[in-house]
C-alpha cells in the first residue's frame, strides 16, 4: 500500500499543521530532489504551519520522471527521516503540491513560472546544472538544449511580460561561490542571446539574492524507505532521511512576496558571502577530501572516513589551518567552533552518507571548495599540504577503477592518466580553471 492523504498517520509522526487544501502554489521549485525536500521545503512547511499562506510548492524535475513518480501518487506528501546516533524522528510534509516532469509537459512548467500566485522560482539543479564553461560563461548551446533551467525560465518571464505581471525572485539555493549572482548573470546571457526584447525587464522586476544552504541530505536507500514503511505501514517512496542540523542564510533581496522564513530559523541578511565561503571552503573543502582520500584508502562512508585518525587529523588542519583563515568572518562568526561542529555532523553514524556520492562532479565542486582557499595562500607565497593531499587523492581517484561521474569524464580521466596530469588539470589552460597554479 502507498502512502497517501488518506494514510493515517502514527502518533510519532508529525503532520503538517495547516489545511493543505486551502493553499495555492507561491514557489516553482526546479531541481526537486532529496536536498530540496529535506531543507527548503521543510522551512516552507513550517512557516505555513506558523501561519504563512500560499506558499505550496510546485516542483520540476527538468528531466527524469523518477521524483514525478514518487510523489504525485502520494498527492505530494512525504517523510523527513531525522537521524541521530540516539535515533530517528519522523514528520511528513505537505507543502508539495505536485511534480512536473518539463521533457515530458513544458508548457505545464511555463505556465506554473507565469502563474499570478507563483512569487519564487527556486533552484537545486546541483553545480553542474547552471551550464558554465570552465571561464564561468555560459555554455548556449547546452542552454539552448531541452535540460535547461534557462529555457523555461526565460519562456515562464516573456509570458509574465506579456501578461503584465511582474517579476519573480529566482532563488539559487545550489553550492556555487555567490550563487545569486551566478545566476542572475547566466540568466542575463541567456536572455541576451534569447529573448532580446527581456533583459532590461528582467533587471528591472526580478532579483536573484544569494543563498547559503546547509544540511546533509545522503540519496535515499532502499533501507530508508523500508524504516518508514515498518513505522506507516504504507510505502512512501518519496522520503528523504537527513540530520538535525539545518541552516539557510538568505539575501534579503526579493522581487516581491516571500513566506516568513525568518520565523522558522532561516536567517535573512544583507550579505551571504562570509556564511557561504565558509560552508564551501570548510564544509564542503572537508567533504570532498574526505571523499576522494576516504574511498583511496578503502572507506563507504562518511563517518567512516573522519574516524580514522590520520584523515580527521589532515581534515582538521584543511579546515583551521588552511581555509578559515582566507575567509573574512563576521564579528561573532567562530570558525573554531563551526569546525568542530562540523567534525561532530561528519562522525553521525546514522546518516550513512556515501562518500562516492560526494565524489561525483569533482570539476564543478573544486574550483570554489579547495582552489580559491589555495590561491589566496599562494598569493601569499604558503603552502596547503592538506589541500595538496586532496588533489592528489582525485586524481588518484580519476585514475582508479572507480565510475567517474562527472560532465568531463572522460577529458579528466584522460588528463590525469598522464605525468603531467597536474598541468593539464590546473596548468594555464587547463581543464578547470582557477588562479591557483601547481608545482609553485
Ligand atoms: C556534499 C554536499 O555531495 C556533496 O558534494 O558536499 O551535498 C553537502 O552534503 C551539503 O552541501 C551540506 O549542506
Amino acid at each position: 500500500m502507498r502512502l497517501t492523504a488518506q494514510t493515517p498517520l502514527p502518533p510519532s509522526v508529525r503532520a503538517p499543521g495547516y489545511d493543505r487544501s486551502a493553499q495555492t502554489a507561491g514557489i516553482v521549485h526546479i531541481g526537486i530532489g532529496a536536498f530540496h525536500r529535506a531543507h527548503q521545503a521543510v522551512y516552507t512547511d513550517d512557516a505555513m504551519a506558523a501561519g504563512d499562506a500560499g506558499w505550496g510548492i510546485i516542483g520540476v524535475s527538468l528531466r527524469s520522471g523518477d521524483v514525478a513518480a514518487q510523489l504525485n501518487p502520494q498527492d505530494g506528501l512525504y517523510t523527513v527521516a531525522t537521524r541521530s546516533a540516539t535515533g530517528s524522528e519522523l514528520r511528513m510534509i505537505g507543502v508539495v503540491q505536485r511534480v512536473l516532469v518539463a521533457s515530458e509537459n513544458p508548457q505545464a512548467v511555463i505556465d506554473a513560472i507565469a502563474a499570478p500566485t507563483t512569487h519564487i522560482v527556486s533552484f537545486t539543479v546541483t553545480e553542474k546544472g547552471y551550464l558554465r564553461r570552465a571561464d564561468g560563461s555560459l555554455d548556449l548551446d547546452a542552454a539552448r538544449g531541452p535540460a535547461s533551467l534557462y529555457r523555461f525560465v526565460a519562456a515562464g518571464l516573456a509570458a509574465r511580460k506579456a501578461g503584465g505581471r511582474g517579476g519573480v525572485t529566482l532563488l539559487s539555493c545550489d553550492n556555487l561561490a555567490g550563487n545569486g549572482g551566478v545566476l542572475r548573470r547566466l540568466m542575463r546571457e541567456y536572455l541576451a542571446a534569447c529573448h532580446p526584447d527581456l533583459p532590461a525587464w528582467f533587471d528591472s522586476e526580478c532579483r536573484c539574492p544569494a543563498t547559503m544552504i546547509d544540511r546533509i541530505v545522503p540519496g535515499t536507500t532502499d533501507a530508508a524507505r523500508a524504516a518508514v514503511e515498518a513505522v506507516f505501514g504504507a510505502r512512501d517512496e518519496g522520503t528523504v532521511a537527513t540530520e538535525s542540523f539545518s541552516q539557510w542564510v538568505i539575501e534579503d533581496d526579493f522581487a516581491g512576496p516571500r513566506p516568513r522564513w525568518e520565523d522558522v530559523g532561516a536567517e535573512l541578511v544583507a550579505d551571504v558571502a562570509p556564511y557561504e565561503t565558509a560552508k564551501l571552503r570548510m564544509l564542503n573543502g572537508a567533504h570532498s577530501a574526505l571523499a576522494y582520500i576516504g574511498l583511496g584508502q578503502g572507506h563507504e562512508f562518511v563517518h567512516q572516513a573522519i574516524a580514522d585518525p590520520e584523515i580527521r587529523l589532515l581534515i582538521e588542519r584543511l579546515m583551521l589551518g588552511e581555509a578559515a583563515p582566507t575567509i573574512a568572518a563576521l564579528p561573532g562568526q567562530d570558525l573554531t567552533a563551526y569546525a568542530g561542529a562540523l567534525l561532530d555532523r561528519f562522525a553521525n553514524p546514522a546518516l550513512h552518507h556515501r562518500l562516492i556520492q560526494i565524489a561525483m562532479d569533482g570539476s564543478q565542486k573544486i574550483p570554489q571548495r579547495w582552489l580559491e582557499t589555495l590561491a589566496w595562500h599562494q598569493a601569499r607565497g604558503q603552502r596547503c599540504p592538506s589541500l595538496e593531499a586532496a588533489i592528489a587523492a582525485w586524481i588518484a581517484f580519476l585514475r582508479s577503477d572507480h565510475p567517474i561521474d562527472d560532465p568531463l569524464a572522460d577529458r579528466l580521466r584522460d588528463a590525469a592518466a598522464g605525468p603531467d596530469a597536474m598541468e593539464r588539470l590546473f596548468g594555464e589552460g587547463g581543464l578547470i580553471a582557477s588562479e591557483w597554479r601547481p608545482g609553485t
